[in-house]
């Protein structure tokens, strides 16, 4: 008798290209069919055939506080009760963008938009309108959403996929953007060389988690932004992921850097359709209706979006909730760093605040090129492994995993114990 899942995906596949809204979702590669979602708490998710699963995924970042948690479901039932969306300035945007200005120091002026990409797809018109330059760099690797402009060795779905260009993006959009291997500060300034005074911006992950997780090394961020400054280019951080998990001010408060622009989303949603970006004023002004950049949104800043993200947002602020992810993600390490070395197993371990990756490779993981030694196969094995004793990873080697605040000790254990099971399939 066929599950319930594969009948739904059977469905799926009948009317939603691939069967799913968005590529990444479909398990490529993993030799399983995606199940289903029925409904989810804290750190436990079950499928519509009654699966449990500990969730590592986390809706790809908005749940941080774990999956419905009571404050975010009440601000959402109660603001719903008084109408869904106006189109009409409400002060639940006023709240958010007056505690996204007091929490990330560089943002002085902040637009709400409703995705990740809308956000980074703002910032990229916005820097070439301030600076009135064409190009753009960016880095391999990193994902910036399904943006034309930065669809070029990109990571997340569109390496799971094979297709780190995008078709259907024109050649000359491409021939626009400059993709570069992450912490090589050499190649930059060879590209801001031969590209002079054509430079728009430089756009980045802080610390890139599309194509698994990995580091900036050395002062890499901080040469960034002195190639920037010099070079008259705006750099500009795409915090989509890190902004509010890795810290209150995301990575930018953690490396002590200040971008000219910062991309957010997924966490300042509470698990609603979200996105924001904001930076320096005097580039913010040249936004419609006070400048000549124009950028715009039915439901930019709608009030459901802006009451989850703020009551989320203000459960972290109240329980410190950056503290207690750092104090899991280190048990997590520490344990999961062991059980590799019992093993010894032929993996590298990331893991920065509530994020971690365990790519199945021995070497030294700095950028895509290296993160595309993994052995995906013995990924797939194990997914399958920890998938089938109930622990669900992210469903590709090129993404990152999720710990939030719902994840007890005891969850922990069990996953660790799941691990060791999958590691030696
Ligand atoms: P969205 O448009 O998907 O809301 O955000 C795009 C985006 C931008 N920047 C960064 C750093 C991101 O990680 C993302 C989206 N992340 C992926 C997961 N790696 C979303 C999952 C998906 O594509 O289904």
């Amino acid at each position: 008798m066929p599950t319930l899942s594969s009948q739904l995906f059977a469905r799926a596949l009948n009317r939603i290209p691939g069967g799913v809204n968005s590529p990444v979702r479909v398990f490529r590669g993993l030799d399983r069919e995606p199940f289903f979602i029925d409904r989810a708490e804290g750190a436990r998710i079950w499928d519509v055939d009654g699966n449990e699963y500990i969730d590592y995924v986390g809706s790809w970042g908005p749940a941080i506080l774990g999956h419905a948690p009571r404050v975010v479901i009440a601000a959402i039932r109660e603001t719903a009760a008084r109408g869904v969306s106006f189109g009409i300035p409400n002060p639940l945007e006023v709240e958010m963008a007056e505690l996204i200005c007091q929490w990330v120091p560089s943002i002085e002026k902040v637009r709400m938009v409703n995705s990740g990409t809308e956000a980074t797809m703002s910032c990229i018109r916005l820097a070439r309108g301030f600076t009135g330059r064409d190009k753009i760099i960016k880095f391999d690797g990193c994902y910036h959403g399904h943006v034309d402009a930065l669809l070029v060795q990109a990571g997340s779905g569109a390496l799971t996929h094979g297709r780190a260009d995008s078709a259907g993006v024109p050649a000359d959009f491409a021939a626009l953007t400059i993709s570069l291997p992450f912490n090589d500060i050499e190649a930059v300034r060879a590209a801001f060389r031969e590209n002079a005074k054509t430079i728009a911006a430089v756009i980045l992950e802080p610390i890139p988690a599309n194509a698994g997780l990995y580091f900036p090394r050395g002062n890499f961020l901080e040469l960034l932004r002195e190639e920037c400054t010099r070079n008259g280019a705006l750099l500009i951080f795409d915090e989509v992921m890190t902004g509010f998990r890795l810290a209150r001010g995301g990575a930018q408060e953690l490396y002590g850097a200040r971008p000219d622009l910062t991309a957010l989303g997924k966490v300042i949603g509470g698990g609603l359709p979200v996105g924001a970006f904001g930076g320096r004023a005097e580039i913010m002004q040249q936004l419609s209706p006070e400048g000549p950049v124009y950028q715009a949104g039915t439901l930019s800043g709608n009030p459901l979006a802006m009451a989850a993200g703020l009551a989320q947002l203000r459960e972290l602020e109240r329980i410190d909730g950056w503290k207690l992810l750092e104090t899991a993600g280190a048990r997590f390490e520490e344990a999961a760093r062991a059980t590799l070395r019992d093993l010894n197993a032929p993996c590298t371990f990331h893991r920065v605040g509530s994020m971690f990756c365990l790519f199945f490779t021995p070497d030294a993981v700095i950028d895509l090129a290296t993160a595309k030694r993994s052995d995906i196969k013995k990924f797939a094995t194990f997914f399958r492994g920890c998938l089938d004793r109930g622990v669900y990873f992210a469903p590709s080697q090129f993404e990152s995993g999720f710990l939030s605040i719902a994840h007890q000790d005891s969850d922990l254990d069990a996953t660790l114990r799941v691990m060791r099971q999958s590691l030696t399939l």
